[in-house]
């Protein structure tokens, strides 16, 4: 039994009589450490992950299967003392960093939690650009695959984008994490550019007024280590402390202040006066990345490990060519062997 648990063959007069106890009235029972160990694996009950859905689904398997005797409650929940602390362990981290592998086909027609291209310009559609924006392994990054974008003249354009629409728990007030990983070739004549991040905001975070949104841009070019966009090595760049320049959508309008940094932006601090003012009550809502709009000369560069943590839960998108050699997480590597541990112990105090 992977739990742990001896399930008596026959209930013995003390056992009797087998009836399931819901996991809230098990709780109010247990000695304190793994009350609170159980009150946090609840807490992140509802969190998105795989992981932790089968932790709990494991735990509550385990306690309806506990007699309502107490001497026999406290020996079992003894027993689970370690396996719940790896598990809650393991929960509580799966739940804060998720890595999201999108495939060529995951890519799609334009919607909420997909990653779709947007504002393609390119040979096909009218422009003499020959534009690129696709998941290929040309430059692999995290595993086999990462995202390439070039383009051959100023008139080409792509983006590809992820947007999730207004959730209150994404704001920039709640943002504690952004970042990318970027990779300009050194073949490209396009000077000081580098494929740019954006978060696409809505100033107030009141979708009933609709002209205060736009984006949020970061280029290296317009930050003090300006010198560091190089070429021929992939960079992960660092949004939290750098600045970015805000886009207006209505009308369209390009605030031309760009020593702006995501702290002043979030504390309401020196922003421009034409600047849609943000605060923390701004929603963020969405992401996107791209090259592109007016560039002058070529470019061929690549993206990968787009990630945004809302409350220390984060999200990193790893763009591969192919399942088949994804590559795991160390972290997630580490923490299955210590739930492995926390099995193996349980059972040896089992058996003793
Ligand atoms: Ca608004
Ligand atoms: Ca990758």
């Amino acid at each position: 039994m992977a739990c742990g648990v001896r399930i008596p063959a026959t209930p013995s007069t003390h056992d009797r009589p087998q009836r399931r106890i819901p996991l809230h009235t098990v709780g109010k029972k247990l000695p304190p450490e793994v009350a609170t160990a159980h009150k946090l694996l609840i807490k992140n009950e509802n969190k998105s992950s795989a992981t932790t859905g089968a932790f709990i689904a494991l735990f509550t398997f385990c306690a309806n299967r506990v007699p309502p005797t107490t001497k026999k409650l406290k020996d079992i929940m003894t027993r689970f003392h370690t396996l719940i602390a790896a598990a809650t362990l393991l929960a509580s981290t799966q739940a804060h960093a998720a890595t999201i592998t999108v495939l060529p086909t995951d890519v799609g027609a334009p919607g909420f939690n997909t990653w779709y291209l947007a504002n393609y310009r390119g040979a096909s559609n009218g422009f003499s650009s020959t534009t690129k924006a696709a998941i290929t392994t040309a430059n692999p990054r995290s595993g086999n695959g990462s995202v390439q974008m070039s383009l051959t003249d100023l008139s080409g354009k792509a983006d590809y984008t992820y947007t999730w629409g207004f959730d209150n728990s994404r704001t920039l007030g709640s943002l504690t994490s952004l970042n990318y990983d970027w990779f300009r070739s050194g073949t490209s004549t396009a000077s000081g550019i580098m494929p740019a991040l954006r978060l696409l905001y809505d100033a107030d975070g009141n979708a009933a007024t609709g002209s205060d949104q736009g984006y949020l841009i970061f280029e290296q070019v317009y930050n003090p280590n300006a010198a560091s966009v190089v070429s021929d090595q992939w960079v992960t760049s660092n949004l939290m402390t750098a600045n970015l320049w805000q886009r207006q959508f209505s009308p369209g309008f390009t605030v031309e202040s760009f020593g702006v940094s995501m702290n002043d932006w979030i504390s309401g601090a020196n922003q421009p006066a034409n600047a849609d003012r943000l605060n923390g009550n701004t929603a963020i809502l969405g992401i996107e990345f791209g090259i592109g709009s007016g560039w002058d000369g070529s470019f061929n560069g690549f993206v990968d490990n787009v990630s945004f943590g809302f409350n220390q839960n984060v999200t990193t998108f790893n763009f591969e060519a192919s399942a088949a050699s994804a590559v795991p997480e160390p972290a997630s590597i580490a923490l299955l062997s210590l739930g492995l541990i926390g099995f193996a112990a349980a059972r040896r105090r089992k058996v003793k």
